[in-house]
């Protein structure tokens, strides 16, 4: 059997790219399919028609072996993968029935932008611009930022942290995980198990449209980099604008002098020999764990660097004092949206943000050719500062808009289409 996993949504293609490779070559096992991102309809729609043997979506780790099993057994085989067919030929005649989400054209989706009153705000100009590489950064100052609520998401304990600990169902079993976490925290950070590196720069910047150029300097009249932001497109109740990361900066012909900012951190240097430790041990507990440890720690990273930078560097809230939990609930100014995440969906603008802040020589870490980061407990975004800058899903989008935007990214429309596959409404 070939199994397939997928974290972030560029897998997508991939594995149906993987599925048609395997019909092309005569194969006839079986293909196991799982990952965050991935569903039974994008199998069903996008990856089985392109392969004739065997295709099983399986949404959770521990049903692995149970549909190994079957496939693997001379009696329920040829049912088990019947069954999976049938139901897969009706995960697809739903789909193909559903209605596309009614869309405004690209036009009057700018028409009904974020307004926000440039004349009356006077953007913060960060204290330190530019540039900040921060190497082998202490771990012990990150571990206060971890959020511990995902740890136990690893491991399928649902529930809020710390709450879950008390749980009646699952609290004696996230204490003893809870437990273990923290003693493999502990041997990370006192035996300097891990490195951890991050990068983060200020710059000046005006949105152009759709787009946030960021500028080689105050005179602001020479782009070093185009950061590009894709719009709503959902037809909006009235009153309810159609937004873009874009409507958070001030507009270049504004004449407000607005700045922005970018990062990328990660906590997983020398992760891979520890892990390797463990599995060729077969100790996969410990592998797991680690890795788990070492997610945290780099969302801790951005957690912390975000904090730095609001109350230190570009210092627009050098007051502010939160506890974990408040910055956990996002209480700050601000926001720092991930290429990826739905606020802004196309991986393919970490190319740019990784020359902008040269993250391989500054903090170590690199792009795979699907835009994967590299040691894989990383984060990567930018930093917004308008009081009004808001998390959203852009959701689907439509043709025009994708024409329009591989223009500006100077983009082949199919290479675009490809990346933003799964937010296409056509
Ligand atoms: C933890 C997490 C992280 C961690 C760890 C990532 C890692 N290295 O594993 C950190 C903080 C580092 C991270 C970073 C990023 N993340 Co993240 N992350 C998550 C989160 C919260 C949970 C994923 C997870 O680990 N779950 C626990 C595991 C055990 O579950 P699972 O992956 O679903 O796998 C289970 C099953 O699917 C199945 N399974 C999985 N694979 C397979 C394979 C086979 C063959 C089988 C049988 C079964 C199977 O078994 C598993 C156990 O049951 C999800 C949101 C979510 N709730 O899913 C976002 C999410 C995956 N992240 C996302 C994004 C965008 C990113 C970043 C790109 C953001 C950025 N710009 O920095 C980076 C990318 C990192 C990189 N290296 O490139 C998006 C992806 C969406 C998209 N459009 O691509 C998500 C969905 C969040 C969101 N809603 O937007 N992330």
């Amino acid at each position: 059997m070939i199994g397939l996993s997928g974290l972030i949504t560029p897998s997508l293609e991939e594995m149906a790219h993987v599925a048609k490779e395997m019909e092309r070559l005569g194969f006839k096992i079986p293909l196991l399919i799982g990952g965050a991102t991935t569903s039974r309809t994008h199998t069903a729609v996008k990856i089985e028609p392109g392969y004739s043997g065997p295709v099983v979506w399986v949404p959770d780790a521990s049903r692995a072996v149970g549909v190994a099993t079957h496939l693997s057994s001379e009696e329920s085989r040829d049912t088990f993968v019947a069954d999976t067919r049938a139901d897969y030929v009706k995960v697809r005649d739903a789909h193909a029935k559903k209605t596309g989400q009614k869309s405004v054209s690209l036009e009057s989706a700018r028409a009904n932008r974020a307004k926000i009153d440039w004349k009356a705000y006077a953007p913060p100009k960060p204290k330190q611009a530019g540039r900040v590489s921060l190497k082998n950064y202490p771990l012990d100052k990150l571990v206060p930022f971890i959020d511990w609520a995902p740890f136990f998401q690893t491991w399928d304990l649902a529930g809020k942290y710390p709450d879950i600990l008390q749980d009646a169902v699952v609290g004696e079993a996230a204490r003893n995980i809870f437990q273990e976490g923290q003693a493999m925290l502990d041997r990370i950070v006192k035996g300097r198990w891990l490195t951890a590196s991050g990068v983060f720069g200020l710059y000046p910047a005006n949105a152009v449209g759709d787009d946030v150029e960021i500028y080689t300097d105050e005179k602001r009249d020479h782009v070093l980099t185009t950061w590009h932001c894709l719009r709503q497109q959902n037809e909006k109740p009235a009153g309810n604008p159609n937004l873009c990361l874009a409507d958070f900066v001030a507009p270049h012909d504004s004449g407000v002098a607005d700045w922005v900012g970018a990062f990328a951190v990660m906590a997983g240097g020398g992760i891979d020999a520890r892990v390797a430790d463990y599995e060729a041990k077969q100790d996969d507990f410990n592998a797991i764990l680690l890795k788990a440890i070492a997610d945290r720690l780099a969302e801790a990273f951005a957690e912390h660097l975000h904090h730095r930078v609001r109350t230190e560097y570009w210092g627009y809230a050098a007051g502010e004092k939160l506890s974990n939990e408040e910055l956990i609930a996002e209480k700050y100014a601000g926001i720092r949206p991930a290429p990826g995440y739905p606020a802004c969906p196309d991986h393919t603008e970490k190319g740019e943000l990784f020359d902008l802040l040269d993250a391989p020589n500054t903090a170590d870490m690199t792009l795979t050719e699907s835009f994967a980061m590299l040691p894989t407990a990383a984060v990567s975004g930018f930093y917004l500062s308008h009081p009004e800058a808001r998390y959203f899903a852009v959701g689907k989008i439509e043709r025009d808009q994708v024409a329009d935007y591989a223009h500006r990214k100077g983009m082949d429309l199919a290479a675009c289409e490809r990346w933003l596959a799964p937010v296409l409404n056509y």
